[in-house]
C-alpha cells in the first residue's frame, strides 16, 4: 500500500501559503487496500479526441489500471467523441445501460488565449457531475486542464504519473464503496 500524509510531506510546511498539488504528492498515487473483486464488472470508457496524444495515454493507464487489477477485456467497452464538450452525453448513454457499471470520462482541455476552456471545463464537470447523480452510477471525470502541453504530458504517463491510472481506480474503489453502503450484511467504517 502507498499512502500519502499531505502535511507531513509538505515541503513547505513553515510557508502559510498553499502549494502546488504537484509538490504534496505524486499525483498516481493511491491506496489498493480493500479493493473491489471486479472479474464481473463491465466499464464504459468515453475518450476525447482533442489532444489525442495524450487522451490516447490517459486511455492507456484507464484500461491498464482495470486490466491489472481484475477486470476482463470484453467488459471494458470504449466509446470516442469529437470532443471533451461531448463527454458528458456520451457518459449518460453509457452510464444508462443496464449492463455498465461505471464510465469514465477522458479528456485534455489545454488552456488557449480565450476562455474556451473555461466553458468547456465547467460544462464537463457540471455534466458528468449530473449523469452520476441521475444514473446513481460512479462517473469519473478523467479530463485534464492544463495550461500547456506538457504540463498534460507530464499527467499522461510523465513525471506526474498517469491519470488515467487514477481515474479507473477511483471508479473501481466507487464500485466497493457502492457495494458496502448497499450491503445489508455490512456496516459502514467510519
Ligand atoms: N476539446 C477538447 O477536448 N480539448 C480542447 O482543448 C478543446 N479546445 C477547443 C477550443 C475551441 C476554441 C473550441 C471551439 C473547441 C475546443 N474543443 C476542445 C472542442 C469542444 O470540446 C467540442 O468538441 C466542440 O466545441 C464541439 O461541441
Amino acid at each position: 500500500m502507498i499512502s500519502c500524509d499531505y502535511q507531513s510531506e509538505s515541503p513547505n510546511q513553515r510557508n502559510p501559503w498553499p502549494v502546488m498539488a504537484t509538490e504534496l504528492k505524486n499525483l498516481s498515487e493511491f491506496s489498493t487496500d480493500n479493493l473491489p473483486d471486479i472479474r464481473e464488472r463491465r466499464f464504459g470508457i468515453v475518450v476525447a479526441e482533442w489532444n489525442s496524444e495524450v487522451t490516447e495515454a490517459l486511455y492507456e493507464g484507464a484500461y491498464n489500471t482495470l486490466l491489472n487489477y481484475g477486470a476482463q477485456p470484453g467488459n471494458i467497452i470504449r466509446g470516442n467523441v469529437p470532443g471533451s464538450f461531448e463527454l458528458t452525453l456520451a457518459s449518460q448513454w453509457m452510464a444508462r445501460r443496464d449492463d455498465i457499471d461505471a464510465v469514465i470520462a477522458i479528456g485534455c482541455v489545454i488552456q488557449g488565449e480565450t476562455k474556451h476552456n473555461d466553458y468547456i471545463n465547467h460544462a464537463v464537470a457540471q455534466g458528468l457531475t449530473n449523469v452520476a447523480l441521475q444514473t446513481g452510477k460512479p462517473v469519473i471525470f478523467g479530463v485534464l486542464t492544463p495550461n500547456n502541453q506538457q504540463q498534460a504530458l507530464d499527467r499522461a504517463g510523465g513525471i506526474h504519473g498517469n491519470k488515467g491510472d487514477e481515474a479507473a481506480m477511483t471508479a473501481i474503489k466507487m464500485l466497493g464503496l457502492q457495494r458496502q453502503v448497499y450491503s445489508k450484511s455490512e456496516r459502514v467504517k467510519e
